[in-house]
């Protein structure tokens, strides 16, 4: 029954302690034959019926230990198989279901992805293959015997060791997989098609030689090569820093075209969206390179947190989930530039998470109630839940921090767990009271600290007054303090980095911790006023505002030993400059002008040489999106679109000698690595390039459109692409098409066409974004097309989506509804792209309240749609 709620808890009546299946591949007429040991739960109710689940399901056939049963002993319907009165003691239950692959548009359970046969079942999906349990906390050893035909189908995949492998005759053949470890539903998998691989071997600190297999669409096995290579510097990462080791003898991963999600940790067979896998230097840009260095991490990560340790219930995703964020940020930050990741992680937090803690859609990174599981895969309970395991190790430090990691690890192996049992872990191996600390799993809503500093150079002393607020979200109108860590430094006016001193004189560590209301540290040994810099590399995940000067910020900018802090200064001045300047012209006057800030990017570009990387990000201002949430209610985006594009051509004008100064240090040398340095000066050379062009003079943008068709790779060519495509008129026609027909025939990169045209910031945007999703040359059933196209609309585009008129609003409703029967999962998600339309202005709010109303109002609705749009009016 929905809702569904964390106190409602309960371990299953029946669990099943093994599953021996037969899947019988077809396209159209799939027949699963499901023989399950099943056995009532010690702790379950005595006397309750036998309860599976299903989604559209169609039984067969139904024995317990081999005899039919009565047609009054059992109900069977698309959602629910009952059995009234289940034998007190072990039995085997035999069912028999037909599913239809191709029918399957919501690729949730078997499904067919260009005809390749695959498998999702996180969360809720292996309910739509046969009736079972679909719960986290029902672990069962599997065994799956796949057959197929030999033609279509020549590679069968399942979960665990491949056992025995055979010929049936009639052009027909077996495999049988045995996965020795138990794992609940949700990490099964299968696969069968006809595919390509490129294969590896990994042998593991105890010695297990692991056969490595990447398989692909036929043509695309050249592209594989990166994540292979990824692949095993996941695997002895994950021995080194966390003491975790493969446990089968085979690991594979599948790229498929049609997938819901990004990547899936299903054991020993791992299922990926093709983006996130295939690579050449002409396919894919720097970016898409760390990402998949990134979500290979994660997936194979899994296997210890959440497939050795798994969830107890679909409360406790960030269990997994969140902890599996950490640990792939953890892996990136030892393959690249820590600092770089850091500020690359902060960046997607503020955009997604916060943006999501803000409104409607607000969540604890550890829900207590949901609708619809599908729509809790969210930034608060990824990457909050992977910033609250940072707080964690900031609060503990990092040796008390890998104690309780290695107790959770070995405790908790082969169990279904729960957050407490997760944070017990640490509480012990710290001797530490973990119960505020636990209020970040509970509490939804960011944060908000603001510090004061007052200097009294009589008493030489520097005090800082510090207050946290936590404002009221969805379901909780009031809040407790939470224990927030901030990690500070005090800096001389030379730039030393100063003792942190009490007034008893103690030398206190970097790091203070909040965890009442307000807060009053003093500092001494202060005769000059120092300059504060805090929350250094974003300890805590909070909106921070300080009384520190815009001199403070320049200072900071240029001095401060910690680069994360070093980068948000920028951030922070360009912000404030930003705010002030939309703010002027939202009242008609022109766009402010801001020397310390030019100079402040003129020192930075001029300091490129020390980290190329950073100077890019450092770089790259506030997105349009993260002025309006800084801005917070009344957000007019043309206005912030206007302000921000002044400044960007004052930058150009401005700083036209440092931005080509640059361009010409970083020009690309000898041929394409995708390593960490090469692209840091790919970045910095293409940050340059855009600031430098975005004055519009027609030279420059002549240079751009020279480097567009001289680039030898796909970032240095789709940078200048989307330079381009900022600026109206021929040149940007051309270059699209170029683009085209060079590219047109692989998916992955049109994906890219599509995303650069749905971001273009003018009015006959959306006329494009109808033609482009009118043209039958595009499959827009394929959720990456999909998403490309209209989610980076709804999502980016922030003047377009957000028109006045209300056209952007109608337009994504209208698709929403259009995908919603197909694949609602799909549809939810692109809904959430409202999720901030309660900071609007008031014209904009009006619009977008009646375009989810019209949602709201459609005749038939799936389950994920109705819980998004019931929470963003709610
Ligand atoms: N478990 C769903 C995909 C992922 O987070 O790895
Ligand atoms: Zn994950």
């Amino acid at each position: 029954a929905r809702p569904v709620k964390l106190s409602d808890y309960h371990v299953p009546d029946h669990r099943v302690t093994n599953v021996d299946l037969l899947v019988t591949l077809h396209p159209t007429a799939t027949r699963v034959v499901a023989k399950l040991t099943v056995e009532r739960h010690p702790k379950g109710r005595p006397a309750a019926p036998l309860a599976f689940d299903g989604d559209e399901l169609n039984l067969v056939a139904l024995t317990l230990d081999g005899a039919v049963l009565a047609a009054s002993a059992y109900e069977a319907m698309p959602d629910r198989l009952v059995i009234h009165l289940p034998p007190a003691g072990p039995f085997t239950l035999t069912i028999e279901t037909m599913v239809n692959p191709e029918a399957n548009t919501q690729l949730m359970g078997l499904y067919r992805s260009s005809g390749t046969w695959c498998t999702q079942c996180e969360a809720e999906g292996f309910r739509r293959i046969t009736y079972f349990p679909d719960r986290p906390d029902v672990l069962a050893v599997y065994t799956t015997r796949i057959e197929a035909d030999k033609a279509e189908a020549p590679v069968l995949l399942g979960n665990g060791n491949l056992v025995e492998t055979g010929d049936l005759g009639n052009g027909r053949h077996y495999a049988v997989w045995h996965d020795p470890h138990p794992k609940p539903s949700y990490l099964f998998a299968l696969v069968g098609g006809d595919l390509a691989s490129t294969s590896d071997r990994f042998v593991t600190r105890s010695g297990r030689d692991v056969a490595l297999r990447i398989y692909s669409e036929h043509g695309k096995e050249g592209r594989l090569a990166y994540a292979m290579d990824a692949l095993k510097r996941s695997m002895r990462w994950d021995e080194e820093v966390f003491g975790c080791e493969y446990d089968l003898d085979i690991f594979m991963i599948v790229a498929v075209s049609d997938f819901n999600m990004g990547a899936m940790e299903n054991k020993g067979l791992n299922i990926f969206n093709d983006k996130y896998v295939m690579a050449l230097p002409d396919t894919a840009t720097d970016q898409d390179y760390a990402h998949i260095e990134a979500v290979i991490a994660h997936e194979y990560f899994h296997n210890w947190t959440g497939n050795r340790i798994t969830c107890r219930d679909w409360f406790q995703l960030c269990l997994k989930e969140g902890l599996t964020v950490f640990r792939d940020q953890e892996f990136s930050s030892d393959m690249r530039s820590r600092a770089v990741k850091r500020i690359a992680d902060v960046r997607l937090l503020k955009a997604q998470q916060f943006a999501e803690d803000a409104g409607p859609l607000a969540h604890p990174v550890r829900p207590e109630l949901y609708n619809e599981i599908n729509n809790f895969y969210t930034a608060t309970v990824y990457e909050k839940g992977a910033e609250v395991i940072r707080v964690l190790k900031v609060l503990l430090g990092p040796a008390e921090f890998k104690t309780g990691m290695d107790l959770y690890l070995a405790r908790h192996d082969g169990d279904a767990a729960t957050i407490e049992d997760f944070i017990a872990c640490f509480a012990e191996a710290s001797g530490r009271d973990l119960g505020q600390f636990f209020l970040w799993y509970r509490q939804s809503g960011t944060p908000e600290v603001s510090v004061e500093g007052h200097h009294d150079p009589k008493a030489g002393t520097f005090s800082l007054d510090i207050r946290q607020t936590l404002h009221p979200t969805p379901g909780q109108p009031t809040k407790q303090p939470m224990v927030i860590p901030l990690a500070l430094g005090l800096i001389g006016p030379d730039g030393a980095e100063r003792p942190l001193l009490t007034e008893d004189g103690q030398s206190v560590p970097g790091v203070v911790a909040l965890t009442a209301s307000r807060h009053r540290f003093v500092f001494t040994g202060h005769t000059t006023r120092p300059i504060l810099s805090i929350n250094r590399g974003f300890s805590a995940p909070i909106r921070l505002t300080t009384d520190l000067t815009e001199a403070d910020l320049q200072f900071l900018a240029r001095h401060d030993g910690d680069a994360y802090n070093r980068w948000q200064s920028i951030q922070t001045l360009a912000s404030r400059f930003l705010i002030a300047s939309t703010a002027a012209i939202a009242r008609g006057d022109a766009a402010l002008v801001s020397v310390p800030l030019i100079e402040t990017l003129g020192a930075v570009l001029n300091d490129a040489g020390r980290d190329p990387a950073f100077t890019a990000q450092a770089l790259s201002l506030p997105s349009e999106a993260d002025i309006a949430r800084e801005i917070g209610s009344e957000v007019d985006p043309d206005a912030i679109q206007a302000a921000r594009l002044a400044l960007r051509r004052t930058i150009s004008d401005q700083l036209g000698d440092e931005l080509v100064a640059t361009l010409s240090g970083f020009a690309a040398k000898g041929p394409f690595a995708p390593d960490a340095a090469a692209a840091g000066r790919r970045a910095i050379a293409n940050v340059a390039l855009d600031l430098w062009a975005a004055n519009g003079t027609e030279s420059r943008l002549a240079e751009v459109e020279r480097r567009f068709a001289g680039a030898d790779n796909m970032t240095d060519r789709f940078a200048a692409l989307a330079i381009l495509a900022q600026h109206a008129g021929t040149r940007r026609e051309a270059a699209l098409g170029a683009f085209y027909e060079r590219y047109g025939s692989d998916p992955l990169i049109i994906d890219k066409w599509l995303a650069l045209q749905a971001g273009i910031a003018e009015p006959a945007t959306l006329d494009r974004i109808k033609t482009l999703l009118a043209n039958p040359a595009i499959n827009f059933g394929n959720p990456n097309r999909l998403r490309a196209l209209v989610g980076s609309f709804a999502m980016t585009n922030q003047t377009q989506f957000n028109r006045p008129d209300g056209l952007g609003y109608g337009f994504l409703v209208d698709v929403v509804l259009d995908v919603d029967a197909k694949n609602s999962q799909v549809a939810a998600r692109l809904l959430s792209a409202f999720r901030s339309w309660r900071a609007m202005e008031p014209g904009r709010r009006g619009r977008a309240q009646a375009a989810l109303i019209r949602v709201a109002n459609a005749p038939s609705l799936s389950p994920d749609v109705r819980d998004i749009v019931e929470r963003s009016l709610g």
